[in-house]
């Protein structure tokens, strides 16, 4: 059995949909959870949403010992956690960074992401198909064949 891909995400993408549709969308977090099971063709993966940094890295140290892959959005928390920061130092595996808008064409407080200077990659301003983009490409840097669980 592949060990998880674990897909964590930060504090209000839980009102996906409803928030700034003007900058986030309609799209769901519900929706893109199904769009990802879609993409991952059977490969195991943990989906999950907090508004607790605490929580995030625990999720994280989880993923430690049981994750294969991390694809994270930490939302706001990318711009001011060196904790969150700290715990992706600990994670053997890929990891890619994802946000649904182009943070460095938005206001300079999302411009500084303390996450890159781990991430494997970063993916920003695709939309909310970002996560599909970032499933498939997790997938191939595990060099996993979707449907291989
Ligand atoms: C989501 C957030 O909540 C903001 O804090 C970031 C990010 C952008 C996103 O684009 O997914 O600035």
């Amino acid at each position: 059995m592949n060990k998880p891909i674990y897909i964590l995400n930060g504090p209000n993408l839980n009102r996906l949909g409803k928030r700034e549709p003007h900058i986030y969308g309609h799209t769901t977090l519900g929706d893109i959870e199904t769009s990802c099971r879609e993409e991952a063709e059977g490969h195991a993966i943990e989906f999950r949403q907090t508004n607790s940094e605490a929580q995030l890295i625990d999720w994280i140290h989880e993923a430690i010992d049981s994750g294969a892959g991390i694809i994270i959005n930490p939302a706001a928390f990318t711009f001011t956690s060196i904790a969150v920061l700290d715990a992706l130092k600990m994670f053997p595996g890929p990891i890619i960074e994802l946000h649904i808008t182009n943070i460095h064409k938005r206001e300079p407080y999302y411009h500084h992401s303390y996450v890159s200077k781990v991430a494997t990659a970063v993916i920003a301003g695709l939309g909310p198909s970002g996560y599909q983009t970032a499933t498939r490409a997790m997938i191939e840097q595990l060099g996993c064949k979707a449907g291989h669980s």
